[in-house]
């Protein structure tokens, strides 16, 4: 199949094909840069996994040092059409300096925003409550010692500083996404005191004012994790609640909600009330595993959300996976991809089309429309956007995965 037949079936049912080539070109999906070491990080003051995520596997290859996880994000980025960004965590410091994390500066991520210039991405950034001796008892900002609480009150703060001049020096905003581990493996007796906690602290937190067009802050809710089984503090209510009444970006995590909930569904019911979401697209396969993302529906639905709600501009496209039994590299280059490709099917509908169809209640058009729009060649138009932007597809690309990972897999 030719790109121009390809074409000309799309624009038998009035798409423009060219147009969603262009579209897609313009938006940039935010990579975790945690896929790359198993959520490990560079500290060497502090840090074992904890607040109930965790990456299973021990595939060869995981990047051990900044240099080594910056190679490898090279790679991927080398391997998917457009421009993109990466979302930092605050454990990805990069310096001979052993801050704890109320300690942090924008120096210790300097090499970061450099080479982020150099091969001219955007940042953005994440405070990290979770692999730390003071969060050991899965309580960070919802701790009842006021000590505790202060000391990640300055670390949110200083990463506020941090993403704020990461924004300066890249000429847009990053966003700084608030996600505590917060809450009880066992049934609570003071839900209350612990959420007016929680609350209390992220005003303090956000209390010093940025420019939103340095930094934005978004708070991500969570509905369960290992270990705070019976209640999580940050739940998708009390986010929801607190992003409407502070102006901050909802961060919405597809794994962190009840495995049968469709987050794509979420989407126009939220945007209603916050100005801007942030998503974390992940693949929760019977809880938050963070499995990597497939074209599946789950996904699709989310690109065509997104694309039919008219949500794009005012939603910061973030991944959160990590798997560690699969090439780490090869997990980011097909996620990513995997979520252009959803936005890139959606933006090949005739939504105009189905749009009139559901008004007019006719669903028997609308159901025979998307089946019958299942079979269109939407292959030949992603290689054609492959192809523009010099990236393999197809055997080309699995020759480049496993090239790469051939390389890195003798890391110790
Ligand atoms: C945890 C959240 C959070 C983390 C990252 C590493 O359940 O999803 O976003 O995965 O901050
Ligand atoms: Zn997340």
């Amino acid at each position: 199949m030719t790109y121009d037949s390809a074409k000309a079936q799309f624009a038998d049912w009035g798409v423009d094909a060219e147009a969603a080539i262009e579209q897609l070109a313009g938006i940039p999906i935010s990579m975790h840069c945690w896929q790359g070491d198993d959520v490990v990080g560079f500290e060497t003051k502090s840090g074992t996994s904890g607040g109930g995520i965790q990456a299973t596997g021990n595939h060869p290859g995981r990047a051990r040092t900044p240099d080594e996880l910056r190679a490898d994000l090279e790679f991927a980025y080398g391997n998917i059409p457009g421009r993109h960004r990466l979302n930092l965590h605050a454990m990805y410091m990069d310096t001979d300096e052993t801050p704890d994390r109320d300690e942090i500066e924008f120096r210790h991520f300097s090499p970061w925003v450099d080479w982020a210039r150099e091969i001219g991405i955007g940042l953005d950034f994440n405070p990290t409550f979770f692999a730390h001796a003071k969060a050991d008892d899965n309580l960070t900002l919802a701790h009842p010692d006021k000590g505790i609480r202060d000391f990640w009150i300055e670390h949110g703060r200083r990463t506020r500083d941090i993403a704020a001049q990461m924004g300066a020096a890249q000429g847009n905003a990053c966003v700084n996404n608030i996600w505590v581990p917060d809450g009880f493996k066992d049934t609570p007796v003071d839900r209350m005191a612990a959420r007016a906690q929680l609350e209390a602290s992220l005003n303090d937190m956000l209390a010093p004012k940025q420019d939103p067009a340095q930094m934005l802050d978004a708070v991500e809710s969570k509905l369960f994790g290992i270990g705070v089984e019976a209640c999580t503090v940050g739940s998708h209510e009390f986010y929801m609640g607190y992003a409407i009444r502070k102006d901050t970006v909802l961060c919405l995590d597809m794994g962190h909600f009840h495995p049968t909930e469709n987050i794509a569904d979420k989407l126009s019911a939220v945007a209603l009330s916050v100005d801007q979401l942030l998503l974390h697209v992940s693949r929760p396969m019977r809880w938050d595993s963070d499995h990597v993302i497939l074209q599946s529906d789950d996904i699709l639905q989310m690109g065509q959300e997104l694309v039919f709600s008219g949500l794009l501009d005012r939603t910061r496209i973030g991944l959160d996976f990590f798997d560690a039994t699969i090439s780490r590299t090869a997990a980011w280059v097909i996620g990513t991809r995997n979520m252009q490709k959803a936005l890139l099917r959606a933006m090949l509908l005739p939504e105009a089309r189905l749009k009139q169809a559901e008004r007019a209640l006719d669903f028997t058009t609308r159901f025979m429309m998307t089946e019958e729009l299942k079979d269109l060649p939407f292959g030949a138009i992603w290689a054609e956007f492959c192809t523009r932007h010099d990236m393999p597809s197809g055997l080309a690309l699995i020759r480049e995965l496993d090239s790469y990972q051939a390389q890195v897999a003798s890391r110790g």
